[in-house]
């Protein structure tokens, strides 16, 4: 059944996306089976499954094994005080040993660990050997500036090596870090000190972004000026673009002169299992951001499987590269963590796809031989909408996997991507999880599944995943509901930093004994899930729930339109009418009949009451600096209000751009 009629529906997301629709936007059936060479060599195969099934907590001690322990752990799960989990608990650990020094003893430190390609052009490359030098520097430099075992250390700053070097060097000695966006303001960065109480930051005195560079020192010394950041002693600061920094002597110190002058050698001590990791904030939709804690074996075990497994990376031959930041948990997990833990080579590049010209990243994918690609929906349809003649200028042949994290994809910026970067060959792999899961929950196995565009599909092994109704009732095949977790799974969440009742209230009051992650989801007739968007941005027309997700993926299967934003603006007929914005494709024009056409195609593909009041052409949308639409803003928007909390912004003149473009009046059906 495709949106229609009159009658109402009941509340919740019973009836989110119907089948016909959903096989509308894959039109014909497509899938797409692994190659045969992929999969005749993966890394994991479908018995995989089969084993994690049988024995779940076997299966995970087996990928504990991945490590190497200082103290074997003979715990697997300890849930006798759920959702409270510890995993490998008797066990003991060094994170960074792991990532680094056992490579090196391995005989692999010649091997390089990072391309690092800058936005102007300078690039190093620095091999396991010399990553351990520097992370073993770098933990002596905290060591001298007092940092103790358990000590929070926030650091703040670009996508420069010092960056992988300080989150290491933290973990060598045992100091959970809190990672903080260099985009965000001096107000989001004194908050996040404040919450973890951050002993010692480490900065820079800016980064390259856009082909200028961008200060980051003078919003670390306006944050400091904030009560409850007072238990700040140091401040480390990386000189990266030579601009003037101000200076507080006693509390400043540059990190070329306390580093560089450290032993090359330091010995890592083994923590327990539970020691805490990092703390990474997520903002949420309303309140203060949350504190997620992260802790030590069982997050690694997960990460570095995860890597594995998904990416199917062999370490001798991939170069892998996560096109994320470190200041958001994709690059914890998918640039430090997990690929570091697995003896991965991996670009790392300091700036954005668009500088100095729209084939950057093709032209580094071209230079450094790239055979793993991660990244976000937001950048493909980016790419999508600056045209396919430009990743078609450079070989892009070394491509052999290629991922996706961050939203739902839509099938026609999957296919789009398949096609013109991984030359119609390569599988898509679209990865769903969480900063409160650690690592990957949800995705294809590039040498197993035959993948559906749009859907991340299944469960990994060991993870429990299922759609549920508003009663915690598992929902049938071909129903939607509430994507929910049903069993603790190595790398989740502890806690939220000092409050464990928000960490209960907020993920595990809505269904018992199952973690609410927040997204809505819907079962395919094979039992494949297909994510949905945020419960939050469900809109409710005439009775009816829609998914923003569907009508966007509606709207971007069409030829003209290259991205879109669908949001429910209040509205006195229909409870709230679906207002889209859309940015077109590069030569598409704007005019009436094309609003028109966008319309009638919703209505077509989705029925019509899925079809959109108003249709909004715009340039840029607003996003968070991960990457995600940031809906609340365009709702307030469409409703004539003033703006929220623009503080995750990436650009806030985008908003003053769509509301210079508002017509008075919405347009009538
Ligand atoms: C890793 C990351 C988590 C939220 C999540 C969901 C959305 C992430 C997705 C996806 C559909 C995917 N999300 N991956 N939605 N398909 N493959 O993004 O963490 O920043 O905490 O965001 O992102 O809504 O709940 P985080």
């Amino acid at each position: 059944m495709s949106y229609g009629g009159d009658t109402t529906d009941t509340l919740g997301m019973g009836d989110v996306v119907s089948n016909e629709s959903l096989a509308n936007l894959l039109r014909e059936e497509r899938r797409f089976t692994p190659p045969a060479d992929l999969a005749a060599d993966a890394n994991v195969t479908a018995e995989a499954y089969e084993r994690a099934k049988a024995d779940r907590l076997g299966f995970w001690a087996e990928q504990a094994r991945r490590l190497t322990w200082a103290t074997e752990p003979t715990e697997t799960l300890d849930w006798s005080n759920p959702p409270f989990a510890k995993w490998f608990a008797d066990g003991k650990l060094n994170v960074a040993y792991n990532c680094v020094d056992r490579h090196v003893e391995n005989g692999l430190g010649d091997r390089v660990a990072l391309h690092f390609e800058g936005e102007p052009g300078d690039t190093r490359s620095l091999t396991y050997a010399e990553l351990q030098r520097e992370v073993s520097q770098a933990a002596h430099a905290l060591t001298e500036l007092g940092v103790q075992t358990g000590d929070r250390v926030a650091i703040y700053l670009p996508m420069i090596t010092e960056a992988v070097i300080a989150m290491l060097a933290c973990a060598r000695i045992g100091a959970p870090h809190s990672v903080v966006f260099g985009g965000f303001s001096a107000d989001a960065l004194a908050t996040r000190i404040q919450d973890a109480d951050a002993r010692v930051i480490i900065t820079a005195d800016g980064g390259y972004r856009r082909g200028k560079p961008s200060a980051l020192k003078p919003a670390v010394d306006e944050a400091l000026t904030r009560p409850g950041t007072e238990n700040v002693r140091s401040v480390l600061v990386v000189r990266r673009t030579g601009q003037e920094v101000a200076w507080t002597e006693g509390r400043d110190v540059w990190w070329h002169e306390i580093v560089d002058r450290q032993p090359e050698q330091h010995t890592p001590e083994a923590f327990d299992a539970e020691h805490p990791l990092f703390i990474l904030y997520t903002s949420g939709t309303t309140g203060k951001p949350k504190g997620i804690l992260h802790t030590t074996g069982g997050y690694l075990t997960q990460v570095s499987y995860t890597h594995h497994a998904v990416f199917d990376l062999k370490p001798e031959s991939d170069v892998f590269w996560c096109t994320a930041d470190v200041g958001w948990v994709t690059g914890h997990s998918y640039i430090v963590y997990g690929p570091l833990s697995n003896g991965a080579t991996e670009v790392l590049y300091e700036g954005t796809p668009d500088t100095p010209h729209q084939g950057r990243w093709w032209e580094i994918v071209q230079k450094y031989g790239v055979t793993i690609l991660y990244t976000a929906p937001t950048a493909i349809r980016a790419c999508m909408k600056w045209g396919d003649d430009i990743p078609a200028k450079f070989d892009l042949s070394s491509l052999r996997v290629l991922g996706s994290v961050g939203e739902p994809i839509n099938p026609e910026a999957w296919i789009w991507y398949r096609k013109n970067i991984g030359a119609d060959t390569t599988p898509v792999v679209d990865t769903w999880w969480q900063t409160e899961t650690g690592g990957i929950m949800i995705s294809p196995l590039p040498g197993v599944t035959a993948t559906k565009p749009g859907s991340a599909q299944v469960a990994l092994p060991g993870i429990a995943a299922t759609v549920v109704d508003d009663e915690a009732n598992e929902v049938a095949n071909g129903a939607g509901g509430y994507l929910v977790l049903t069993e603790p799974w190595p790398s989740m969440l502890r806690t939220i930093w000092g409050d464990d009742q928000r960490y209960l209230d907020t993920y595990w009051s809505r269904f018992e004994n199952r973690y609410f992650a927040g997204d809505g989801a819907k079962k395919d007739d094979d039992g494949d899930i297909w994510l949905l968007g945020r419960v939050d941005d469900v809109m409710l027309v005439s009775g009816h729930n829609i998914s923003t997700t569907e009508v966007e993926s509606s709207l971007v299967s069409h030829p003209k339109v290259a991205e879109a934003a669908v949001v429910g603006a209040t509205d006195p007929q229909t409870t709230q009418a679906i207002c889209a914005f859309v940015i077109l494709r590069g030569s598409a024009a704007e005019d009436e009949g094309l609003v028109e056409e966008l319309r009638a195609h919703v209505a077509k593909q989705l029925g019509p009451i899925a079809k959109p009041k108003r249709i909004m052409p715009v340039a840029e949308l607003p996003k968070t600096r991960s990457g995600k639409i940031m809906r609340r803003l365009l709702r307030d928007v469409a409703e004539n209000r003033a703006l929220g909390d623009v503080t995750t912004l990436t650009d806030s003149s985008v908003m003053e751009l769509i509301q210079s473009k508002l017509p008075s009046a919405p347009s009538e059906d």
